[in-house]
């Protein structure tokens, strides 16, 4: 049975609950619907049940989604059409009368199901799961096959959020799907992709602990039945804590909605991260004639209390907890959102690991395995339905919306992970009709009305639980425009110093709304900088998107954030790396604020958060993954000193260098730097703290010592140079360290002449954002130094092999400017320069009249290679010479043959 079975229906496996004589069918069949399938696009303008006769299929298997790969091309968006699927399977599986519903887990974002050519169900919306009754479609054991076709549909659609976001909408049956086979009489699946089954603890202590079960009943039959509906709650060992039977008599396709309070019982298990103990409630509708069990589910549930206090956070089993986690996206490397389950899993236990004990589901309700390894592992949750950026104001829209809301509820109804439900992310953030204000307060008024009506909805639908909206850090806007009191707990989307102000605004907008909300307690639902897990900087800036400057963001916003007793928690954006097709910068269509990356690789950032929570003695060099390292030697010396950081919850800790001390050293922030005197080739570092016991890091790396006198070199020469750039970039490809330029002195190497590039946003100190056409190693084309005059490497006699890099950064189709860039002045990098230069190496012209953009098109990768052969005392010069405007030089590569 797979997992997906057992979540769907039973909600775990207990075999021994389970047990069936032989040869008795079970009570509820559920037949795992993912092999075999045949898919195919389909652009015909109206994709219709006709058009399908000429598709090429081919074979696939769910999950699946037809956008793995054009989401990651150089050319801008993704197919966003109708896809078909289709299943042909035998019919004679399905006893006589029994019920048969055909259930997906998810489908972005429209589908409609056929069967054996009829339409028998629709649905909108991206992210939740969706049951359709298909009996009545199917061909009788012995009268042919059946076939199910699903047309799907990743269009834009202005009535189903989301309608922008910063992720991507893969298209397809990106959720495994199945075959539910039950009796006539049964729980309800109708109930929006529900299990029929909800189940309340209204009172919950650590004394005793009382469970009322809501259950959907349906006789689907055409004769009235006697039937018993029974709740049994075991414990983990098996054994029954309480129970509840009535017994009633059901018409002929009647439908009832039973309520049963179940006897209080007393020293209960509480459900928490330390201890996520959960009962299961094994709900049965039993046939009184037979004494056979008609229909069965079964949940897992944990008994827990909570509150949110705005003076003083939040409170589990009457004890503060401060909630610290992550948002999760779904996505994972080369697999877009069709992701299995086991991976899903994985990433619950990779937030557990770091220390985490909150996950934001965001922006999206997520696989079912999710939140049932939340139960598991004791991580509470909060999940949202997509609704980002703006709304259409639309009776469609928002009733898809309030449906959205629904399903996602009555879906996840059961989890003891669950303590709060969202439902609108940063709405403020591209307020529409911008040039008319009073149109625009129009457009406020119906987003206050949908957040107040999905608000109502919640609140009837799940009394027991908060309700969050995520707001931008625009504090004023949502203020004025009414939005800060509707929730039960008002979320923050946190970005200064990152997309505006400086680190030092954070807390000052914690404490303000502090201040002007007393009342509504604070959850702070975002914040994050960008980190590629291939730049490193000795000089971190906002948006270089180095490691370094991700470590000292966090550092500032979890000080802040454990300090302030009224936040009561607060996610880092994001877990993990995660698609976002419409992005540029050093990774193109990645958004790069995960702790870990897209293939769920821990970066520095990750460790530093099991440094500030693991209970247990934490120590971790950071860096470790950067194994090929470099750097310019220190002055006539054959060393080159670099920082280390250690990340770790030790008062201190010693760091040996290739086995001798570096000195104990205090840590601040959770951190310790020390200055390596790294030198040429492998060095070991090892890192020593003491707490009750002794706890150890190491770890080798290859380090490339470049001297900065070429004379001086020993080994070959070998200069990897970025201009224009402070940051270094590690080129895992090519095994190699791009550092930093600088400028020529004589007997040395570097440039003359000009400054970096600087990008059109202030954001930016140096380099460009844009995608560069032609390479996956963006960074070395994305900074240059602009107006240089020359090169010059004053290195020995010899053969070597040069490499130019150049890209046009200006000029080229215009972008728009990322949303998210609150204080952004982005001015347009698009106006084309008239750039032409020539470039003369040692005398002899190499390269005339060169028009970049012309020749080879804007921000595009155009790699120049020369072989030269040096003679004694003549080094290398490489003179830009200028025709119209001023030349560009973006990297430089230099190896002795
Ligand atoms: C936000 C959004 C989120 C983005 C994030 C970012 O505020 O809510 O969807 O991915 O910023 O990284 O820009």
């Amino acid at each position: 049975m797979s997992q997906f079975v057992c979540i769907l229906i039973l909600g775990l496996c207990p075999q021994l609950l389970f047990s069936h004589p032989k040869k008795t069918l079970p009570a509820r069949q559920v037949i795992p619907l993912n092999q075999s399938w045949y898919f195919s696009k389909d652009s015909s303008a109206e994709a219709s049940l006709s058009t399908i006769s000429g598709l090429s299929w081919s074979k696939v298997s769910l999950p699946h989604t037809w956008n793995a790969k054009d989401v990651m091309d150089d050319q801008p968006g993704y197919y966003r059409g109708v896809g078909w699927y289709k299943k042909i399977f035998a019919g004679d599986r399905f006893p006589h009368n029994k019920k048969v519903f055909l259930a997906f887990n998810g489908i972005n974002q429209e589908a409609e199901v056929y069967i054996n050519g009829k339409l028998a169900g629709k649905h909108a919306g991206g992210y939740t799961r969706f049951v359709v009754p298909v009996d009545r479609f199917l061909r009788p054991a012995g009268k042919g096959l059946n076939e199910i076709l699903v047309k799907v549909n990743n269009r834009f659609n202005e009535d189903i959020a989301p309608l922008s976001a910063d992720f991507t909408f893969f298209g397809g049956i990106y959720r495994e799907a199945a075959l539910l086979v039950t009796n006539p009489v049964h729980f309800s699946l109708k109930d929006h992709g529900s299990n029929g089954v909800y189940i309340s603890t209204p009172a919950v202590d650590s004394t005793s602990a009382h469970i009322s079960v809501k259950s959907l009943l349906e006789n689907n039959s055409g004769v009235a039945r006697s039937i018993s509906v029974q709740q049994m709650v075991m414990d983990k060992a098996g054994k029954q804590v309480t129970s509840h039977t009535i017994t009633l008599r059901l018409g002929a396709g009647e439908q009832r909605e039973l309520h049963q309070d179940l006897k209080t019982f007393t020293n209960p298990q509480l459900w928490s991260p330390n201890h996520p103990y959960l009962y299961h409630v094994v709900t049965s509708i039993i046939d009184q004639q037979t004494g056979k069990p008609l229909d069965r589910v079964v949940n897992a549930i944990g008994l827990r209390w909570f509150k949110f206090d705005a003076a003083t956070g939040f409170y589990l089993n009457g004890k503060p907890l401060k909630l610290v986690g992550a948002s999760r996206h779904q996505d994972y490397k080369d697999l877009g959102n069709a992701v299995p389950a086991s991976f899903q899993i994985k990433d619950m236990q990779l937030l557990k690991r770091m220390g985490g004990n909150f996950v934001r589901i965001a922006h999206y309700p997520q696989d079912p395995v999710v939140l049932k390894a939340c139960d598991e592992l004791g991580l509470l949750a909060s999940v949202e339905i997509p609704v980002v950026n703006a709304i259409t104001e639309s009776v469609a829209f928002s009733l898809n919306c309030k449906n959205m809301q629904s399903e996602m509820i009555r879906q996840n109804f059961n989890h003891p992970s669950v303590i709060l439900w969202g439902y609108m992310n940063e709405v403020l953030l591209r307020p529409k009709f911008t040039s008319d204000k009073l149109r625009q307060e129009i457009y406020y008024q119906h987003i206050r009305e949908l957040a107040q009506e999905l608000e109502n909805l919640t609140r009837k639908e799940d009394p027991s639980r908060y309700t969050i909206m995520a707001c931008h850090g625009d504090f004023d806007r949502y203020n004025r425009v009414g939005l800060t009191k509707i929730a039960r707990v008002l979320g923050w989307n946190l970005y200064q110093g990152w997309y505006s102000g400086n680190l030092a605004d954070f807390g000052k907008f914690l404490d303000k709304h502090r201040r002007e909300l007393p009342d509504q307690p604070l959850f702070i639902t975002e914040y994050g900088a960008d980190a590629d897990p291939r730049i490193r900087s000795q000089s971190p800036v906002r948006f270089d998107k180095s490691v370094e400057y991700a470590i000292k963001f966090h550092q500032v916003y979890l000080n802040e954030i454990l300090t302030r007793p009224f936040v009561s928690g607060a996610v880092a954006w994001n877990l993990a790396d995660f698609n976002s097709e419409t992005r540029e910068e050093t990774m193109p269509h990645i958004n790069n604020k995960g702790l870990l990356t897209i293939d769920r690789q821990p970066k520095d950032t990750y460790h530093l958060y099991q440094a500030y929570l693991s209970k247990k003695p934490f120590l971790k060099i950071a860096s470790a993954s950067w194994y090929y390292r470099g750097g310019i030697n220190d002055s006539s010396s054959a060393t080159c000193t670099q920082p280390v950081t250690v990340v770790t919850n030790l008062n201190a800790a010693e760091l040996f260098h290739n086995g001798k001390s570096l000195g104990v050293q205090k840590a601040e922030d959770r951190a310790i730097h020390w200055q390596v005197p790294f030198t040429d080739g492998v060095n070991t570092l090892k890192a020593v703290g003491v707490k009750g016991q002794v706890i150890a890091d190491t770890l080798s790396l290859l380090f490339k010592v470049y001297n900065r006198k070429p004379g001086r070199q020993t080994g070959k020469i070998a200069y990897n140079v970025l201009l224009g750039a402070k940051r270094m970039f590690i080129d895992e490809k090519d095994k190699i360290l791009w550092i930093p330029d600088k400028i020529y002195v004589q007997g040395s190497w570097g440039s003359v002449g000009g400054e970096p590039y600087q990008g059109t946003n202030n954001r930016i100190t140096y380099g460009s954002d844009k995608n560069i056409m032609q390479t996956d190693q963006d960074p070395i084309y994305q900074t240059q130094q602009v107006g240089i005059t020359l090169y010059k490497l004053d290195v020995p006699k010899g053969k070597y092999k040069l490499t130019l890099h150049f890209a046009e950064l200006l000029g080229g189709p215009s972008k728009e400017a990322l949303a998210y860039n609150l204080d952004n002045n982005h001015k347009s990098e698009d106006q084309n320069v008239d750039r032409v230069f020539d470039v003369r190496i040692n005398g002899q012209m190499y390269l005339k009249n060169f028009n970049i953009s012309k020749e080879y098109g804007y921000a595009t990768a155009v790699k120049k290679v020369i072989e030269l052969n040096v003679n004694s005392g003549q080094g290398i010069n490489i003179e830009f010479l200028p025709v119209k405007g001023v030349p560009v030089l973006n990297a430089l590569q230099l190896m002795q043959q």
